[in-house]
């Protein structure tokens, strides 16, 4: 291997330890109490995604225009389930960050087992790093092994 092919490892090696480990400058987001409403009905939630900070005093509004409903966090291990036409609160901290399903767990049809929704927890830090590593990844690849067309043509 030629000393620019080492140089470039090396420096993707250490452009590859700053993307994944650098610390980043902490947002500091002051703990707040949120109330998010979430509809319910067969089979699916809107919104399916919610945002929240770390810290937060979430408390979701369950509201089932259909058949009963239920609402499970994965991680959390809270539950609520809310009748047709009622809205119930389910409150808990956010105190794990992270990304998080949430489930139907009361058995209302069909399509029951693909009622899921998702719950952000803080930033997601660990996709943007992985995204990075990948693109990081590729480009090395690209330089160091280019196309085998060119290496038969040379
Ligand atoms: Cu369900």
């Amino acid at each position: 291997m030629s000393r620019k092919q080492w140089f470039l490892i090396i420096f993707a090696g250490l452009a590859g330890a700053v993307i994944a480990f650098a610390p980043l400058p902490v947002r500091v987001t002051p703990p707040a109490q949120r109330t998010l409403r979430v509809e319910a009905n067969q089979f699916a939630y809107s919104p399916a995604v919610l945002a929240v900070n770390p810290g937060d005093t979430v408390t979701i509004e369950l509201v089932s225009t259909d058949v009963v409903h239920g609402l499970y966090v994965d991680g959390y291990g809270v539950s609520v389930t809310a009748d047709p036409g009622q809205t119930t609160r389910l409150t808990f901290t956010a105190d794990r960050s992270g990304s998080f399903r949430f489930r139907c767990n009361v058995t209302c049809g069909a399509l029951h087992t693909f009622m899921i929704g998702k719950i952000q927890v803080g930033s997601n830090i660990l996709l943007w790093r992985a995204l990075g590593l990948t693109i990081l990844a590729s480009l090395v690849a690209i330089i160091l092994f280019p196309r085998p067309a060119k290496a038969q043509a040379a």
